[in-house]
């Protein structure tokens, strides 16, 4: 019975997930497409479909790595079915809200939502309260999830046992398995940045409410914005990499990962280091101490260092030189992991102060951060997504389409991503909906982009038909049958 509900509520989120996905993509291939100067928008329509997309990427690639940390975290430790469904009740009433105040609203000042520019009116004017009431939401939602599962973990590991540290020692006692740790760190930086999201909230509130007897300090809101924005950024990919932890190997046919010293220590210092590498942010913000600077470029390089290293090197000892069960979903995993690593690196190129002079604020930002999303995250996902429908309709091996689908994936991907990344190396700016004639590269590139979006596009239409359904079979299948 209790198996059940966590599986019908699961498919939910597939579903949701896997539709929102595809409108996000519509709206970014037609980003492409005013860029590219085929089709022609204003500037603000451009400006909300952008808003629109950053923000339900982002919120929906989180709750997608979530849903998968919380089914499989079943394994380990009872988790709370309340706690997974209000999440889900207030994300779909986040987002309603959220496109209600851009879609109708009007409501543009990107997914960053940067101080002051929320409170500089150019859209309705119920659509800036609105638009902090549906971060409000999500926010709310998300936070009560991600403390109901980390509640749920220390009542069965205690806080030593829940960072692996007595794997420190030799021959520890208990185990924690991989999974277990990841997922405490990552749980732990999702409750901090959504602490400091309600705060910028208030702020923003407080201001918009004094009608000017109350003006908020820049710098600090701009350090909370980051803290917020890039800490959820990156803490969802973690969740992706907590999944691949947990299945690699179990799908490939190997032994399943065990948590070493060198394991417990690349995680335990990404979270330190996680929590302090979004002052990259502020690099062209001169007010900002120069020690906090130096902080954000250490922390950057040691943030994503051990993790992707010890992860790689797993990945590696797993598939080199041995007989692997290859299916959709370990190739998913696999190709996820290339892209999750050449994303980072192009990351730290721009998290390295010297570079960030070049590349801040060009193309070469959606560049890397599309390229661990797109085609790094959402593989881990579709990964989870796949093999969780095909198990629980017990259709094991009729995998159809896996050649076309991978192969439209790729290409569409990397076609996609190279345009940004050329861009970026040209010095052309992000997010300008229509780009100056001293760009003459950059409409060209932008109208290629949207062809080759349009190819991953079709990749995943064909992920969704294909696992949605099986969704649909689970959530219709009668709950007596345990
Ligand atoms: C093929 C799929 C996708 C397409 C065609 C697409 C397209 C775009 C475009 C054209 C932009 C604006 C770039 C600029 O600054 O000029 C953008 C921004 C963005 N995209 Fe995507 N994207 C895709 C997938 C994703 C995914 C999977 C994520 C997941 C997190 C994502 C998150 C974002 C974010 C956060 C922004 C920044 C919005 C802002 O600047 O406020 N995108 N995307
Ligand atoms: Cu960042």
């Amino acid at each position: 019975m209790e198996s059940f509900k966590i599986r019908k509520i699961t498919s939910l989120w597939i579903i949701v997930v896997l539709t929102l996905f595809i409108v996000s993509i519509v709206l970014g291939i037609l980003m492409r497409l005013n860029q590219g100067e085929i089709i022609h928008q204003s500037p603000a329509g451009f400006y909300v479909n952008m808003t629109t997309h950053g923000l339900t990427m982002i919120g929906i690639w989180f709750v997608a790595g979530m849903a998968a940390v919380n089914y499989l975290m079943e394994r380990y430790v009872k988790t709370s079915y309340g706690a997974n469904l209000f999440a889900f009740v207030f994300t779909v009433i986040g987002i309603l809200m959220l496109w209600t105040a851009t879609f109708i609203g009007k409501f543009h000042a990107a997914w960053t939502f940067l101080y002051p520019l929320p409170l500089k009116i150019m859209w309705a004017k119920w659509a800036t309260p609105l638009f902090l009431f549906s971060l409000a939401v999500l926010g709310l939602g998300w936070l009560v999830w991600s403390i109901s599962l980390m509640a749920k973990i220390l009542k069965k590991y205690s806080i030593s046992q829940a960072f692996a540290w007595q794997h420190f020692k030799k021959n520890p006692k208990v185990e924690t398995p991989p999974f277990i740790l990841i997922s405490m760190i990552t749980l732990i930086g999702v409750i901090a940045c959504l602490i400091a999201a309600v705060i910028l909230l208030v702020l923003f509130f407080a201001e918009y409410f004094s009608n000017g007897s109350f003006v908020n300090d820049a710098l600090l809101m701009k350090n909370l914005t980051y803290f917020f924005g890039h800490t959820i950024a990156n803490e969802m990919l973690y969740l992706g990499l907590a999944v691949i932890y947990e299945l690699f190997a179990e799908l490939s046919g190997r032994p399943k990962w065990k948590t070493t010293w060198y394991v417990a220590l690349a995680w335990n210092f990404t979270l330190i280091f996680i929590l302090t590498a979004f002052f990259h942010h502020l690099y062209m913000d001169f007010v900002q101490p120069e020690g906090l600077q130096i902080v954000g470029q250490l922390a950057s390089y040691l943030a994503s260092l051990p993790a992707a290293g010890v992860t790689v090197f797993s990945i590696w000892v797993a598939v080199y030189r041995t007989k692997i069960n290859w299916s959709l979903t370990n190739l998913l995993f696999f190709m996820g992991v290339a892209g999750w690593v050449i994303g980072g690196l192009g990351a730290v190129i721009d998290a390295t102060i010297s570079n960030n002079f070049v590349l801040h604020n060009t193309l070469w930002v959606p560049a890397h951060f599309h390229t661990y999303n797109a085609m790094g995250n959402v593989l881990f996902s579709l990964a989870f997504f796949n093999w969780f429908s095909t198990q629980c309709t017990n259709q094991i091996k009729k995998e159809s389409f896996v050649k076309l689908k991978l192969s439209l994936l790729l290409i569409g991907g990397i076609g996609f991503l190279l345009a940004f990344y050329i861009g970026g190396a040209d010095s052309i700016p992000r997010r300008y909906s229509n780009y100056p004639a001293e760009f003459p590269m950059a409409a060209p590139l932008a109208a290629g982009a949207a062809l080759f979006a349009t190819f991953y596009l079709i990749a995943i239409l064909l992920f969704f038909f294909n696992i949605s359904k099986k969704c649909v079979k689970i959530m219709s299948s009668p709950t007596s049958l345990s």
